[in-house]
């Protein structure tokens, strides 16, 4: 230090001066550490969504004749109970029909008083007789009923439990939101299958924090360095979204999961927002780290691969480990009692898991599961694996390895699929051991965030998508053994029931739209559609959150309806048409790079294009019941859609259109982008109907789809050039 050369008295002064000097730096530092915060948190508070951001804005009905039909016919709302769920049905439905009607609280209102609640809390729905109706209904399921009572028309919204009054509430006001008669109203409803969740794959790790993986609508919902002391009111929004559309459970944080988020620390966050979703019906889940009972790793980039314990081994049939994994269970369920259990992503993409100790993965699966047992838990083993090396072909890796396990779980796990034996591949076909594990509850896994489908800016409608995957019969206990059949437990009579949604939401940039693209939030509504009843129809499920969503006028729900159902096959005709996959590049999976894909995933040449998957290929075909393999092995008998998938297709090959394959290949690709030019065209027809920001701000996304749409055939079809040697001209 300088200090050392100087005289007593100057090296005082400066010692003395530098000290103060230093001080007054660290004092502008924290200031301006602290403005950052102030303007950060400010910044994310302008960016919050709310509820009326979305489907469940009740804005004023705007066709009169409706209108004054509800005007008359609605009373006034009676909601027995005081439960904190109970108040939110209050809430939603005096916030719901005041806002859709207008009404005030001079407003006269009209005949049909609301009568709402159990048969234990209303005398009404007692004296209706409902009980029995009910009782067969399961505790989530309702019944909405114009009825007469006393001489008096009644409108009843009657449950077994709060729960299913909650669902109830939702489903009235969409009755009026989608301009239903309630004249003689009876909806009898009760879901099909049990768990109705989000997976959000939102992060923790310090280097990524509040991101999401995938995630494109901005950061993570979940303000981990407030809770649980901050309860924000989108928490609330959120918890009211989901439960409109039946959605009643959500895993909180990354499949890649972060072991920091089973501390302590972290389960008094997870507490204070399971609370706030306790009204609304979800109970909270967490991906666990299979290493969490380890040391913490010591490299910090390796986090995830360490634990937060202390234990020098993780392997499942260790007793302290499955002490170690009770006494963490406990902990959880002291803090949040209604816990729905652990998500588990393990021996996956690196992360760590039972093989570690040559364990299967039904004993990795055992060990959580027990753990969880005697608190009524569940345990949801993920299927996506492939980073064995025994396969030569990466889609037969999850049968392969899972199906031997048929049997082995315990009572309490859940296998969860995804919808294809690939990756959310633009179009698969449906994932081969779903049917095939009839001792094993299966979970169908969708992605509603658009990784491999455009992200945040391509509108693509997935219903259509998720409706085919959900019909597609398997054949395995004879015919119309349809997913929707295995997934809902008719099939095989699972114990446990759980269909996954993997989150699209987020804290985005303006305009706050919860999903980044405004159609994005039609994906969110349609998955928790389908979870509720996988047999729904996607047109009727668009056409549902059209009227919700955009104003009320049968020339904007006809152009949007037309926008949406064409959107999906449209994205698979640029991006990956006839059974292809994989044409995208390695990272954000965004834009196209064949070059990198082919000789792996699909080879071209100039014979021809495809993958061998038939029996005299790879033999991927066999993982099907031999209806489906019989058909799918044959070239002529395959369905188009995925022709390129199962066979290695000559060039000469010719197709149902009567054009060859190269022809058919362009015509698919050109067809695509023509519809995304149809999409925009239509949208501006759609100008004066629509609020101008919203107008011009999917105008802009469909002009950039348009752009890209373009950009990916191109790029697609010169390689396929170069490679087969057909000239193409663009
Ligand atoms: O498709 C891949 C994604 C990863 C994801 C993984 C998985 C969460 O590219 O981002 O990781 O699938 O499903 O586990």
């Amino acid at each position: 230090m300088k200090c050392k050369i100087l005289d007593k008295m100057s090296l005082f002064s400066l010692c003395h001066q530098s000290i103060v000097s230093l001080r007054f730096m660290v004092i502008i530092l924290l200031f301006i550490v602290m403005l950052m915060q102030l303007f950060s948190k400010t910044a994310i508070a302008d960016q919050i969504p709310k509820a009326e951001d979305l489907w469940l804005k009740y804005d004023k009905i705007t066709d009169e004749s409706k209108k004054n039909d509800y005007e008359l016919a609605l009373g006034e709302i009676h909601v027995n109970g005081n439960s904190k769920m109970m108040k939110a049905v209050r809430d939603e439905l005096e916030l719901g029909i005041n806002g859709l009607l207008g009404r005030t609280e001079d407003s006269q209102v009209g005949n049909a008083d609301i009568i709402v609640g159990t048969h234990k809390s209303s005398d009404i729905i007692r004296d209706l007789k409902l009980e029995n109706e009910l009782k067969k209904l399961g505790n989530e399921g309702f019944i909405i009923r114009e009825t007469d009572y006393n001489g008096k028309p009644v409108i009843v919204i009657a449950s077994k439990s709060e729960v299913g009054v909650l669902y109830g509430a939702f489903r009235f006001l969409r009755e009026l939101q989608t301009y239903t008669s309630i004249y003689q109203l009876n909806v009898i409803e009760s879901p099909k299958i049990e768990y109705r969740m989000l997976n959000h794959w939102d992060n923790i790790v310090p280097t990524q924090y509040g991101t999401v993986e995938r995630g494109y609508s901005g950061r993570t919902l979940w303000i981990w360095d407030e809770l649980p002391g901050r309860r924000r009111d989108h928490y609330r929004d959120y918890a009211r979204a989901m439960a409109s559309v039946g959605l009643n459970s959500v895993v909180l944080n990354n499949v890649n999961s972060e072991p920091k988020i089973l501390t302590t620390e972290y389960l008094d966050k997870v507490a204070g927002l399971a609370d706030e979703f306790r009204p609304y019906g979800i109970r909270v889940f967490l991906s666990a780290s299979f290493a969490a009972p380890l040391p913490p790793a010591d490299r910090p980039r390796f986090k995830r691969w360490g634990g937060i314990g202390d234990l020098d081994t993780a392997d499942p049939l260790d007793p302290q480990v499955q002490k170690w994994w009770q006494n963490k269970a406990d902990e959880i369920y002291n803090l949040i009692p209604d816990f729905g259990g652990f998500l588990v992503k393990a021996d996956s993409e690196g992360t760590f898991g039972p093989n570690a100790y040559d364990r299967s993965h039904a004993e990795g699966a055992n060990l959580l599961a027990d753990a969880l047992a005697p608190h009524r838990g569940i345990v949801i083993w993920r299927a996506f694996v492939y980073d064995s090396d025994i396969y030569d072909d990466r889609v037969k890796a999850a049968y392969g390895e899972f199906k031997p396990l048929d049997g082995e779980f315990r009572d309490n796990v859940v296998v969860q699929v995804k919808n294809g034996p690939l990756d959310f591949q633009p179009r698969e076909p449906v994932h081969p051991l779903f049917g095939a594990m009839p001792n094993t509850p299966l979970s169908m896994e969708f992605q509603i965030t658009q990784e491999y489908l455009g992200h945040n800016i391509h509108l693509v409608y997935l219903g259509p998508m998720w409706e085919k995957i959900l019909n597609f019969d398997t054949y395995y206990d004879g015919k119309g053994t349809t997913v929707a059949r295995i997934i809902d437990g008719s099939v095989h009579n699972y114990d446990h029931t759980v269909i996954a949604g993997v989150s699209n939401v987020g804290i985005g940039p303006r305009p706050v739209n919860w999903t980044g693209h405004p159609f994005g939030q039609a994906n969110w509504y349609a998955f928790g559609r389908f979870a509720w009843n996988p047999n729904l129809d996607s047109e009727k499920i668009a056409r549902e959150w059209i009227r919700m969503t955009w104003p009320s006028d049968s020339i904007v729900e006809e152009t949007i309806v037309d926008i949406m159902m064409g959107s999906w096959q449209a994205a698979v005709n640029y991006k990956a048409p006839l059974g292809l996959n994989f044409t995208v590049e390695g990272g954000p999976h965004y834009d196209p790079a064949p070059a990198k894909r082919d000789g792996n995933y699909w080879f071209i040449n100039e014979k021809g294009i495809g993958f061998d998957r038939t029996s005299e290929g790879s033999n991927a075909i066999s993982q099907y019941h031999t209806v489906i393999s019989d058909k799918f092995n044959h070239i002529h008998s395959v369905p188009e859609d995925y022709l390129l998938w199962f066979h290695f297709v000559p060039w000469s090959h010719e197709m149902e259109s009567g054009r060859l394959l190269w022809d058919e290949l362009v015509y698919r690709y050109n067809s695509g982008v023509e519809y995304v030019n149809s999409m925009l065209s239509n949208w501006e027809k759609l100008e004066s109907h629509i609020e101008p920001t919203k107008f011009r701000h999917v105008q802009w996304l469909l002009t950039e789809q348009l752009d890209h749409a373009g950009y990916y055939r191109d790029v697609s079809i010169n390689y396929f050039s170069e490679q087969s040697g057909f000239s193409y001209k663009q």
